[in-house]
């Protein structure tokens, strides 16, 4: 996905030179989201045109090529009011290049300049229409056509606000998008919508603001209507001007203290491009259009329903800046593994008392009844969040006594999976905006399943169409390659499996235990910590290997598959995560004496059949590397190599066991030179089908 961010200043003096850092700077807070070019649209420096500046690469090209144009961008000069938008893309439609590049216009005069985040998957049909009524095409994006049929719009009715031919296109369009436009026949003004795409406002006056939300303007169904099927070859356009029911202005918009009109408004994919400016958020909903004129800025919706909202809330974000800093380490990822005795702790603060040994989920905790007399849980998500389902699926099915689903999002969208009303379906997304998560999410509310979203993003999509859920608090991760996020997804999904099983007088001891786990993690994985310097050296040993072995059953299968995927996009090397039990049925072909195998091994229920599968390695000259409990001599003898970690309860294992294979991922990617944080071809959020 790409990072969309606009900035708008209204009354508020600032320089072209600044206003250009502001967007560089909120695309590199956005960089990691997905990249392969950027560009930027501003006034000109006559103020009478639009200058777009698109460069394909990292954001710092993009920066070296303006700041190259420091001549012609005028940089010195001041504008009161100004607006300019940017943009980073993962390229859908069309090769990474400049001309694909975002901002795409509606002609060579920049008359409409928009950047967009998504997919149009009717783009072909309006294309094609577009190009019959004589407008030329020059990217391969599907973007280009949403700014050249906003043009088609405003021929056919001139006097239409911006706002409202931005209402009357959106309606046209199909798929997902986030969209920030602004037009040189409407100096000053800006216009974001989303569906499906996640997009916010932010606002930053120098007086509190007066309200803390603003209510939604309706308007009724437009009446336009464009025709794209082709009729017997040819597009036939049913274009009738829609005339939109009279705005009741003011009292439902924004508008800055009387005595003091200046404000700036920021529109940006996520949050942590505008906390160093503000921390007053809206976070749009789809179909919503956020229009700022003169100023002031209104909400609107196309339609009314008698359930849709009144009004959208200005909330006030707790993100710090730090917190989205790389600190003293090299990479975001580094960070974030090191965080994790920190952002375990805050997954459970507030929520778990080790003094009553009691555990509260205020996003669920009304629907506890309701789950508890469901028919089946179903945990689906994809990736590293899919991950954190396998690895907590056993300890469900125990504390709950109710079949545990495990699926991918993608493959369970494929099947067409039954669901029904007396399901209980838990969507894991630590963006909360995966498309695969997110469809799934929709195909199981459709089907009165109950939804119960488990996301680290405040606002996201997924969290905001949850019918509840828990916030996994692990703190703003940045590193495409997830980490603190999939240990703080374990933890919520365990204290769900706790809050479950309270009152189950059977399971009292086995909770008891579990808790005190989950007290003594945060030391246990500092402990796990200390392994980083043994943890590189194996990875010198490893780095130059076509492909790394990692095996395990039980409660760490997941931290296998887990560590396999990491090893896999960050080092781009082949690793598979192995069920050890699965071993003698085909993997064991693979084992020789240069074949690297990472086993773990750990003191639990499974530990004598994992013994088994480490004398069915060695027996072939395999020389496994042993992940084990500390202390544990009677698996060492059979080791080459060994990365203790300290005993803990079985279920929680899976904590302290992914620590040194996300460790063992760094260092590999390190040696190899691989970009980190990140990774070719991915994206931290993929919100594309
Ligand atoms: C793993 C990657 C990726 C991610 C999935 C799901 O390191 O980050 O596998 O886990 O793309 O992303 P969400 O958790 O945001 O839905
Ligand atoms: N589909 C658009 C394109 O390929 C936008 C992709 C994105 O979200 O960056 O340009």
């Amino acid at each position: 996905m790409c990072g969309i961010f606009a900035y708008l200043n209204h009354l508020t003096p600032k320089t072209r030179k600044e206003v250009l850092d502001f967007l560089v700077n909120g695309l590199k807070r956005l960089e990691y989201r997905g990249y392969d070019s950027a560009g930027i649209a501003v006034d000109s420096a006559d103020g009478r045109n639009v200058s777009i500046i698109k460069k394909n690469g990292k954001v710092q090209a993009l920066q070296d090529e303006i700041y190259s144009r420091e001549a012609d961008l005028a940089f010195e000069a001041t504008a009161d009011c100004h607006v300019g938008i940017a943009h980073t893309r993962w390229a859908t439609h069309g090769t990474p290049s400049e001309r694909n590049a975002h901002p795409q216009r509606s002609d060579e005069d920049n008359t409409f300049c928009l950047v967009h985040n998504g997919i149009i998957t009717n783009y072909k049909d309006i294309k094609l229409f577009l190009t019959k009524k004589g407008h030329t095409f020059e990217s391969e994006t599907d973007t280009e056509i949403i700014a050249k049929l906003m043009m088609h719009i405003y021929k056919k009715n001139p006097n239409d606000t911006f706002q409202e031919i931005v209402e009357q296109c959106i309606q046209q369009l199909e798929g997902a998008f986030a969209l920030c436009i602004k037009s040189k026949l409407f100096p000053g003004e800006c216009v974001a919508t989303r569906r499906g795409s996640p997009l916010l406002v932010a606002i930053k006056t120098k007086t509190r603001l007066a309200t803390d939300h603003i209510p939604i303007l309706y308007g009724k169904d437009l009446v336009t209507s464009l025709d794209f099927r082709p009729h017997g070859g040819t597009a036939a356009e049913t274009l009738t001007a829609a005339s939109l029911m009279p705005r009741t202005p003011s009292t439902a918009e924004f508008q800055p203290m009387e005595e003091d009109k200046q404000v700036e408004y920021f529109f940006a994919s996520d949050a942590s491009a505008v906390i160093e400016h503000t921390n007053r958020v809206i976070f749009l909903e789809d179909d919503d259009v956020a229009a700022v004129k003169d100023g002031t800025l209104s909400i609107h919706r196309i339609r009314r329903n008698m359930d849709d909202p009144h009004a959208r809330e200005i909330t006030t974000i707790k993100m710090e800046i730090q917190q989205i800093m790389k600190g003293n380490y090299s990479f975001f990822m580094q960070k974030e593994i090191f965080e994790q005795p920190e952002s375990v702790v805050n997954t459970m603060r507030g929520r778990v008392n080790f003094d009553t040994q009691s555990i509260v989920l205020g996003g669920i905790k009304e629907y506890i009844p309701e789950i508890k007399r469901c028919r089946r849980l179903m945990l689906i998500a994809c990736g590293t969040s899919y991950h954190s389902a396998v690895a907590t699926r056993q300890l469900l099915e125990e504390l709950t006594e109710l079949p545990v689903m495990v699926e991918l999002a993608s493959d369970f969208l494929d099947r067409n999976t039954p669901v029904f009303r007396d399901d209980v379906c838990f969507f894991i997304s630590q963006s909360g905006e995966t498309a695969d998560t997110l469809m799934a999410l929709r195909y199981c509310k459709n089907r009165g399943a109950l939804i119960v979203g488990v996301t680290n993003t405040v606002g996201s999509s997924i969290c905001r169409e949850s019918h509840c859920g828990v916030h996994i608090n692990a703190g703003p991760e940045i590193g495409v390659a997830s980490t603190k996020a999939y240990t703080s997804q374990f933890i919520s999904l365990v204290m769900f499996g706790m809050v479950m099983s309270e009152d189950r007088i059977s399971l009292q001891q086995r909770r008891r235990d579990i808790m005190k786990g989950l007290q003594q993690l945060e030391e246990q994985i500092k402990e796990v910590l200390k392994l980083d310097s043994k943890v590189q050296e194996l990875a010198k040993d490893l780095y130059q290997n076509k492909s790394l072995l990692i095996m395990g059953r039980g409660y760490n299968f997941a931290t296998c598959m887990e560590g396999a995927l990491k090893v896999k996009e960050l080092t781009y090397m082949h690793s598979e995560g192995i069920m050890a039990g699965e071993l003698k049925h085909g993997p064991l072909a693979l084992v020789d004496e240069t074949m690297p195998v990472i086993m773990i091994v750990m003191r639990d229920p499974v530990y004598t059949k994992c013994m088994n599968a480490l004398q069915q390695v060695t027996a072939r000259q395999g020389q496994p590397i042993l992940i084990c409990e500390k202390g544990d001599k009677d698996t060492q003898e059979f080791a080459s190599r060994v990365l203790e970690v300290p005993h803990t309860v079985d279920c929680l294992q899976g904590i302290l066991t992914v620590i040194p294979l996300q460790l063992l991922s760094y260092h590999i990617a390190v040696l190899k030179g691989c970009n980190v944080d990140c990774p070719r071809n991915l994206a931290k959020s993929v919100t594309v089908e």
